[in-house]
Formats: structure tokens, C-alpha cells, sequence
């Protein structure tokens, strides 16, 4: 924290610095020479900037990359055939250009080995950072095209056992899975929120880019599956920040051919390992910071044109004035749940729904099942099997082990508070929850027997 406060004070002084520089001699530290700069804007050819990361540092671990978290010195304008090999990685989005990680060249940055979380091993080995105004970056997705193997989105409610389940996918041959590649965090977070928090950032955009999102979420997912020459890459699992799922309907619009996951835990057993995750953090942090972070998240997380549009203005409007961890959090992890309800009854996306609880019950069962549903070929399951035995979140301080010593069971009150957030939601009670896919909202889909409902409904 400290060490990114400095770098922000550095960042400022060298921002002065460098105006002055420009102003003398027509050169910045950062940029490189202007005419460079503003030819990067309209000419194809030169228009991705490459820079060396003296420096880096982020406030908080888990949060998305941005220009911020870097210092950076001026290298070169290049092509966009810069961005092809297998050392970059689309980081992210700011609202002018598309950032990407460069890693040494031997380096795999897609070998989950290196760490449960991809944008935190791109974070952490960058070397370089290049950049892509948005416009041609549309351009060179387009030229790509889509990509060549199968694109599976892994959306979830958060501490679900998903980093096992991507473990588990990837020991199907010739798989990639990405574990909260941010660049779809980016776009959910400014682009696609219709609340009006978000209408100052939004404003920040190209106006092609306003007028379109889905056009950036296209590019997005495009370039993040590019081709890679090291492997072969028959399946690239693409697995979300929690709150992105209610993004799902989108990447189904846009990119039809990608398969969905819903990946989910019973409330109790979600909830007791959210508050133990939340407690994992340091607790001047949750208080000065997690208002602010839930309301983001609320706003982000929760679908929109539902029945519960009301509902979910009220709680986001408590967030601030009332709050409460656990009561937050459950709320969440309910509008998610939403997500996938409302998306599965209006036919937006074909969800395969997999709860930890029954995967890890009758894994071969339900990972076959689950294979089946994404076009992945189920013949070797026992690889995929093995990854049970392992930590799937080692390299990082929200591992199981960290967590283990802080399971904690709930109050009375407690218990109370978490039924009435569900209540809200005419979701049944925590110790119920079987029954959620029997409520008000999916009766339309009752006498639909997808095989979407078999795995909730066998419980
Ligand atoms: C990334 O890979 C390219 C091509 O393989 C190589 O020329 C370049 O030096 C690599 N970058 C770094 C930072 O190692
Ligand atoms: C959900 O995602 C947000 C944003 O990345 C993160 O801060 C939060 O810790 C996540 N919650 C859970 C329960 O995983
Ligand atoms: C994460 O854990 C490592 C090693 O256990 C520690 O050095 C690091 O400071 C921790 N980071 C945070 C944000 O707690
Ligand atoms: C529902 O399942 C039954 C048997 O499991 C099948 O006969 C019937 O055709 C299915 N209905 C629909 C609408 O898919
Ligand atoms: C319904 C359910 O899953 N209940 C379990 C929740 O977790 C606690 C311990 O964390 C178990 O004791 C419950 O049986």
C-alpha cells in the first residue's frame, strides 16, 4: 500500500517532468517523441506502444491491473504484429487503449503452475506493457477473427471451488483455462452497467465504443484467444471474476459460439467461505475500503430488467449507509444467483449449473456431464481427476489452508439476517436452498427439462 502510494507520488512528479520535457524538446520519458505519439493514433502500423515496467505496484493484491500500477519508460511505436506471440497477453482496457503483458520469452504465462490467478502472474512477470488505442485494436481483433479452438466461459458466484473445477478442465488435452483474465472485468465494470454510477466512466469512452460495447467484448475475447504457437489449443476455459457473470448473457450475444458454466456452492457453505475469505484481509482495509468495493460490485454483479430491479436500487443505495460484511456479501452472491436465473429462464444462456458440493460428491459423474455440455472430450478423465487432491489455489494468500483456521460458523442473528437478504430475493431459506430452482422466477421453465436442471434437481 505504502509503496503504491510513493509510486503515485512518482507517478505525479514524473507526469510534470515529462510535460515540461515535452514542452522544451518534443520528448517524454513516457510517450517518446510527440509527432511519434500522435502518428501512433492514426496509423495502423504504428500504432502499438511498447514500454519497459521500471516499477510496479498495486494497492491491494487482488485488484485489476491499470496504467497506475506502472511505472513505464518509452521503448518504440510498432506494428500490431507485436501483439502476436506467445509472450503477450491481453491485460486489460483502459478507456483509450487496450493494455497487454509482455513476459520473457521462455516464460509460459498461460501454465496455471505459476500462480491460481492469470492476471496476477501477468502482473507479477511483465517485463514490458504494450499499448493499442481502441480503435485499432478492434481492427487487429477483427483481422484475427475468431478463434480457431473452443472458448468456454466459467462464470461463478466466487470462493465456489472454480479455480478446482478449471484445474480439473485442464487436465483435458490440448486446454488452456485462464483464471480471471481481466480485460472481461474491464468491460463489465465500465461498458454494460446501465446504473448510473457508471455514466462518468462511461463517458471517458471513444463514443464508437459507447455506442457499441458488445464490440469491444467481441475484440476482447478474440485477441484473449489468440492462437498460440508454443501449443496446441483446443479449449481455452476463460474463467471469471464473480462479478462478471452477469455478463454472460452479453458473450452469449456477441460471441454465440462460446459454452457456459454456472458455478455455484449451497448459501451456507457459500457464505461461511466468503466471510472467511473477507476475513483473510486486513481489517483496516475492509472497513475504509469494502463499502466502496461492495456498491461497485453490487452494481456490476446484478442483472438488470428483472423483477427485482427495485429491490436491488434499495440494497445498493444500504451499502453506504448501513454496512454490514456478511449481509453485503450474501447480497452479492444473490444477485448472481439472479444472474444465472434470469438468463437460463429468458433463454439467454445455456448454462450447465455445477454446484461444488455435487461435484466433489460424484465428481466422474458430473465432470463428464459437465465435458459433455462444453464439446470436450471425456476419455481421459482420471488426469482431470487428479487435480481433486491438489490445492487449487496455491501461490496465493487465499489459499485453502489460509482459509481452513477461519471457518466460522454463524449466530442466531446472523442466520436471521442471511434469511431476510434471501427473502428479498424470494430465494427459500439458506437451509432450503435446494428447492431455489423451484421459485416464482423459474416457473416458466418448470415443464422445460433442459439438461440444465438435471444435477440441482437429483439432489
Ligand atoms: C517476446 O517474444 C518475442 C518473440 O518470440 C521476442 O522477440 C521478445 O524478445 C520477447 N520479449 C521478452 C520481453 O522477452
Ligand atoms: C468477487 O469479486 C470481487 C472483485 O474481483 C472481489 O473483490 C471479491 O473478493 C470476490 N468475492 C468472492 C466471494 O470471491
Ligand atoms: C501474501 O503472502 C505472501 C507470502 O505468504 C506475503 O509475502 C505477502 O505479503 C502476502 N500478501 C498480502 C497482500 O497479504
Ligand atoms: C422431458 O424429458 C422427457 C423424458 O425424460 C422427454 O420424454 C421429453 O421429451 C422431455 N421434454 C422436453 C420438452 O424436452
Ligand atoms: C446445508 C449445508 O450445507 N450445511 C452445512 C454448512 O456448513 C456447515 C459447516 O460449515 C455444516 O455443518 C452444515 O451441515
Amino acid at each position: 500500500m505504502l509503496v503504491y502510494i510513493l509510486l503515485q507520488v512518482l507517478l505525479v512528479f514524473l507526469k510534470g517532468f515529462n510535460f515540461v520535457l515535452k514542452g522544451i524538446c518534443g520528448y517524454s520519458l513516457y510517450s517518446g517523441f510527440v509527432k511519434d505519439k500522435t502518428a501512433s493514433k492514426t496509423e495502423y502500423d504504428k500504432c502499438v506502444h511498447r514500454c519497459r515496467i521500471r516499477f510496479r505496484a498495486k494497492p491491494v493484491e487482488n485488484l485489476v491491473a491499470c496504467r497506475n500500477n506502472f511505472l513505464l519508460s518509452h521503448i518504440s511505436y510498432e506494428s500490431p504484429s507485436a501483439l502476436l506471440p506467445d509472450n503477450v497477453s491481453l491485460m486489460g482496457f483502459t478507456p483509450t487503449s487496450a493494455l497487454f503483458a509482455v513476459v520473457p520469452e521462455n516464460f509460459d504465462v498461460y501454465d496455471s503452475d505459476h500462480g491460481a490467478f492469470f492476471f496476477m502472474v501477468q502482473f507479477s512477470q511483465a517485463i514490458e506493457v504494450l499499448s493499442i488505442p481502441l480503435h485499432h485494436f478492434i481492427r487487429f481483433a477483427d483481422d484475427l477473427g475468431d478463434p480457431k479452438g473452443n472458448v468456454v466461459l466459467l462464470s461463478n458466484t466466487g470462493r465456489c471451488g472454480s479455480t478446482l473445477l478449471t484445474r480439473m478442465m485442464e487436465g483435458v488435452p490440448n486446454t488452456i483455462a485462464l483464471s480471471e483474465p481481466d480485460f472481461i472485468t474491464n468491460v463489465d465494470l465500465r461498458l454494460f452497467s446501465v446504473r448510473s454510477r457508471f455514466r462518468v466512466t462511461q463517458a471517458n469512452y471513444p463514443e464508437f465504443i459507447q455506442n457499441n460495447p458488445d464490440k469491444l467484448l467481441e475484440a476482447g475475447i478474440r485477441v484473449q484467444c489468440k492462437p498460440i504457437k508454443f501449443r496446441q489449443v483446443d479449449h481455452m476455459i476463460l474463467k471469471t471474476r464473480n462479478v462478471s457473470a452477469s455478463l454472460a448473457a452479453n458473450v452469449a450475444r456477441v460471441c454465440p459460439y462460446v459454452r457456459h458454466i454456472f458455478m455455484y456452492r449451497a448459501p451456507r457453505k457459500n457464505f461461511t467461505s466468503y466471510m472467511s475469505m473477507v476475513g483473510a484481509f486486513p481489517s483496516i482495509l475492509n472497513n475504509l475500503f469494502m463499502p466502496d468495493v461492495v456498491e461497485v460490485m453490487m452494481n456490476v454483479a446484478s442483472p438488470i430488467h428483472t423483477n427485482f430491479d427495485d429491490v436491488i436500487e434499495l440494497l445498493i443505495k444500504d451499502v453506504r449507509r448501513d454496512y454490514n460484511h456478511l449481509r453485503c456479501w450474501a447480497e452479492v452472491w444473490c444477485m448472481l444467483i439472479l444472474c444465472y436465473l434470469e438468463y437460463t429462464n429468458k433463454g439467454l444462456v445455456n448454462f450447465f449449473p455445477i454446484d461444488y458440493d455435487e461435484l466433489i460428491r460424484a465428481p466422474e459423474k458430473n465432470l463428464r456431464a459437465l465435458l459433455g455440455h462444453c464439446h470436450m472430450p471425456t476419455e481421459n478423465l482420471e488426469k482431470c481427476l487428479r487435480a481433486l487432491s491438489r490445492d487449487s489455489q496455491k501461490g496465493c494468500n487465499l489459499s485453502q489452508d489460509n482459509l481452513r483456521s477461519r471457518k466460522r460458523d454463524f449466530t442466531d442473528k446472523q442466520e436471521i439476517m442471511l434469511n431476510e437478504v434471501m427473502r428479498k430475493f424470494n430465494f427459500p431459506d439458506i437451509d432450503s436452498w435446494i428447492d431455489v430452482f423451484h421459485l416464482p422466477t423459474n416457473e416458466n421453465n418448470n415443464n422445460n427439462n433442459k439438461s440444465n436442471n438435471v444435477i440441482i434437481c437429483e439432489k
